[in-house]
């Protein structure tokens, strides 16, 4: 064996699992050479411009072209009537519903596509845009989702006015998309009926929007001799893509060719499919010519993949020592005009079940009931894996309320009811199979760093002083990693992800992924994983995404699943190489492979050290025809992985804010978030996605927020006024972690991108409320800005 600083120093060249290597793509980022969508430019090109409607709910009544069609540059205006006769004009959705591609005799959310104008350039395109005159019929619109179900509520949707179901199971009302619920209501109904003490509180996740740096759009060119369509365009998912365009235009889908390039964020808004992608698509197919279609910042907001607007009602039943005897949540979902959002198909509410979070809760029981209203369409986006961010800010919240009425302290109650490290694997009552978790040490470490008797003894002498002071815990469970395809799936495609690796003959490696890096580090972490299994550099490795044509089939990258699902992929055909590769050291060294051990980049001969072979003498001999009988050159292998579970990152996270009772003015003076994510591959993109996360909770606890007046108008949709925090806003962030590997992983890991806001957004609303809770106040809801909590001052009558 080498003495151990060379072994290190071997290691260490490696760059792999656990180093803080710099991110490899921002050698280009920071210079301004990522290439973009809107950096494609293809001969001819024409540029398409939607028309949108100013009303939330109206009947088209006709649409006169004729002064679009005679302005300068303007080569034609497509509308619904255009696509009908080669059935485009209507859409599949992720969520297993249909969308509009471009209106068909109704508007059903204002700013939704009626018709696409296309033109030699931007400008000729917006101007004839403007020229499109689109005669409305004004109806009345739902905006209130809990006014949609209604007897009287005008029907939104016609086209599927006398369908049963969308889906998802039976429609109560043309309102109604579905039902869904978790676990078994008798047992927790006893629970309540037999509990020492409940508390119940309506809890609203508003209407948000990710808001990512570069829009949606597209770059359509079908080649009519080849019948060849290559779509440039800003997807988290580019197979499942390519997928929905195959299904919708009757395209061969090897004829379809999707490819993201560089992506300036996608928060889960760059993974529908939108109306906009088909316009260009059916423009370039009718014009022969390459079409692009990027959206403006006001559409980005006003109609792309919006997240939550979930209007939940929590109850906890409990013994008087705080144990949680029963759960009871519901929740009622507006998914807009068209239920679009991305969903597995056997869990239309999303993941919204693990709403039991950390704690150790016997009997549980949870519905959601999804309605259309005149709002664009989404719902699930935003660091959420799909409802995961609504189900713990429910949970979260909730338990405060009850350790507030029961007058314990909100760390204990939480330390009374948490799952315990023994019982892990631990099956919820709503079902979910949690792989490890070690919660109390985590928030031990927490509250000891912030000194947290020492802050509660502080708000106490504050309080006596008349000063708000509020101290906020989060102590939650996430589920990430979707997911099993016994479970799992998308219109049918199960959620299992990919990776082919190439080794060449001088030990360069290239590795292709199913997934779609949006900013979080991808070249760099998937080549460390390589670099660590395969004892190559990570300086060699190179990784590429996003182009269908050249990637492996995967579901893309969205709820935190790269590193479950994807990482887990690369682990395995990494495997497979080294496993190859062993067989050729054996070969090459006369021995058994049983004989052989590996270490850090080579194979050692057991008991015979000083002979080995290393991974870049194997990499050139499996190019020679110097290999085992029978054996075919090459070290290349690919791997198809379905998980068999989810994994369930966990996190502890406190957070002390001081309140002016004379402005509501907030300031989060202190946050330490710890996270455990299991086996950390990359420590500083790890922190630098905490950072990110927890400055998105901090956007949304405290500001965020989509209003619409009662006729649908949006009213905050550009960014004078939605709330984007800048490095001025945003509070400093101090990071810790543990480690709890996951058991089933191969490296150990869980995913852990969503983790920071899906956990801080809890934590910054009860410190808030926390403030207020010695004046009796259990509730407020997000956005917490100065206005909103400075109204609570002036009811409780302490602004004065
Ligand atoms: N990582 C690690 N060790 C772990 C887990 C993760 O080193 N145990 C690293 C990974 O290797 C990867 C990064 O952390 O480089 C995030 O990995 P993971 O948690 O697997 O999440 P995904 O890569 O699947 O990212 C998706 C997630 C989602 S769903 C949203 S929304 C979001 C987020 O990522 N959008 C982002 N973070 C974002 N960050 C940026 N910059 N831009 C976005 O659009
Ligand atoms: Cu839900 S936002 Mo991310 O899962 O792409």
């Amino acid at each position: 064996m080498g003495n151990m600083s060379e072994l290190q120093e071997r290691e260490q060249q490696l760059q792999g699992m656990g180093a803080s290597l710099p991110r490899k793509e921002d050698a280009r980022f920071i210079r301004g050479q990522g290439s973009y969508v809107d950096d494609v430019k293809l001969p001819g090109m024409l540029f398409g411009a939607l028309v949108r409607s100013p009303y939330a709910h109206a009947r088209i009544k006709s649409i006169d072209k004729t002064r679009a069609l005679a302005s300068p540059g303007v080569v034609a205006v497509l509308t619904a009537d255009d696509l009908k006769p080669v059935n485009l004009h209507w859409m599949p959705t992720l969520g297993g519903d249909v969308q509009a591609v471009l209106a068909d005799k109704k508007v059903c959310f204002q700013m939704q596509e009626v018709a696409m104008v296309l033109a030699t350039d931007r400008y000729a395109a917006a101007d004839g845009a403007a020229l499109v005159e689109v005669d409305y019929e004004e109806l009345p619109a739902i905006v209130d989702p809990k006014k949609s179900m209604l007897p009287d509520a005008p029907v939104i949707r016609e086209d599927i006015a006398d369908k049963k179901e969308v889906g998802h199971g039976p429609r109560t009302h043309p309102n109604h998309i579905f039902t869904w619920e978790a676990g078994d209501k008798a047992a927790a109904d006893a629970a309540f009926a037999n509990a020492a003490i409940t508390v119940k509180e309506e809890i609203l996740n508003p209407r948000v929007h990710p808001c990512p740096l570069e829009t949606c759009g597209c770059v359509a060119s079908f080649s009519k001799p080849t019948g060849q369509l290559t779509v440039y365009l800003t997807s988290q998912a580019p197979h499942l893509v390519r997928t929905v365009l195959a299904m919708l235009s009757g395209i061969a889908e090897s004829k379809i060719r999707v490819v993201s390039g560089d992506i300036g964020g996608g928060f889960g808004n760059k993974v529908p499919v939108y109306p906009g992608y088909v316009a260009a698509i059916v423009a370039s197919i009718v014009t022969g010519v390459p079409v692009k279609w990027i959206e403006s910042r006001i559409d980005n907001i006003s109609t792309t993949g919006f997240a939550r607007d979930y209007h939940g009602v929590g109850e906890l039943a409990a013994d008087a020592n705080g144990r949680i005897k029963g759960l009871r949540f519901t929740a009622l979902a507006d998914h807009g005009a068209f239920n679009s959002h991305v969903s597995a198909t056997k869990f239309p509410a999303g993941l919204f079940s693990i709403c039991t979070g950390s704690y150790d809760i016997p009997n549980a029981y949870c519905r959601v009931d999804a309605v259309y209203t005149n709002k664009a369409p989404g719902g699930v986006a935003y660091r959420c894996s799909l409802r995961v961010t609504e189900a713990v800010y429910l949970i979260e919240r909730m338990i405060d309320v009850l350790a507030q009425k029961l007058g314990i302290d909100k760390a204990e109650i939480r330390r009374r009811n948490f799952v315990r490290a023994e019982q892990f694997p631990y099956t919820t009552s709503l079902g979910w199979t949690m792989d490890s978790g070690n919660y109390e040490p985590a928030l031990d470490k927490v509250l000891k760093a912030v000194d947290y008797d020492g802050l509660r003894r502080e708000q106490a002498e504050k309080r006596a002083k008349g000063e708000l002071m509020g101290i906020g815990i989060s102590t939650f469970t996430e589920i990430v990693g979707a997911g099993p395809t016994k479970v799992c799936d998308i219109l049918g495609i199960g959620l299992f992800d990919s990776c082919e690796i190439r080794v060449h003959p001088t030990g360069g490696v290239i590795a292709r992924l199913g997934t779609m890096s949006q900013g979080q580090g991808h070249a760099t972490t998937y080549a460390q994983i390589i670099a660590t299994e395969l004892g190559l550099p990570a300086s060699d490795i190179v990784v590429e995404e996003g182009d269908t044509d050249k990637a492996p089939y995967g579901a893309g990258t969205w709820g935190s699943r790269s590193t479950p699902v994807s990482g887990a992929a690369t682990a395995q055909a990494a495997r497979k190489i080294r496993e190859k590769a062993r067989k050729i050291a054996a070969h090459l060294l006369e021995v058994g492979e049983g004989d052989l051990d590996w270490e850090v980049d080579r194979f050692r001969v057991k008991g015979n050290p000083e002979q080995a072979k290393t991974m870049k003498e194997i990499c050139m001999v499996a190019h020679t025809g110097n290999l085992p009988a029978g054996m075919e050159q090459g070290l290349n292998a690919v791997s198809y992985y379905d998980p068999p579970n989810m994994t369930y990152p966990f996190g502890a996270y406190v957070c002390v804010v001081d309140i002016d009772k004379y402005t509501g003015e907030t300031k989060v003076r202190r946050f330490y978030a710890l996270d455990d994510c299991g086996t950390r591959i990359n420590p500083m993109i790890i922190e630098g996605q905490i950072h990110g996360g927890l400055t998105e909770a901090f956007a949304v606890a405290m500001g965020q927020q989509m209003p619409f007046d009662e006729n649908g108008n949006h009213l905050g949709n550009s960014l004078m006024d939605y709330f984007l925090p800048t490095a001025v806003e945003t509070p400093h962030w101090e990071t810790d972690h543990t480690v709890t590997p996951c058991p089933h992983h191969p490296l150990g890991a869980k995913g852990v991108a969503e983790s920071p806001h899906v956990g801080g957004i809890p934590c910054i609303s009860n410190a808030v409320i926390d403030a207020f809770a010695h004046l009796g106040v259990t509730h407020m809801d997000m956005p917490h800005s100065a206005y909103r909590v400075w109204r609570q001052c002036h009811a409780l009558g302490i602004d004065r």
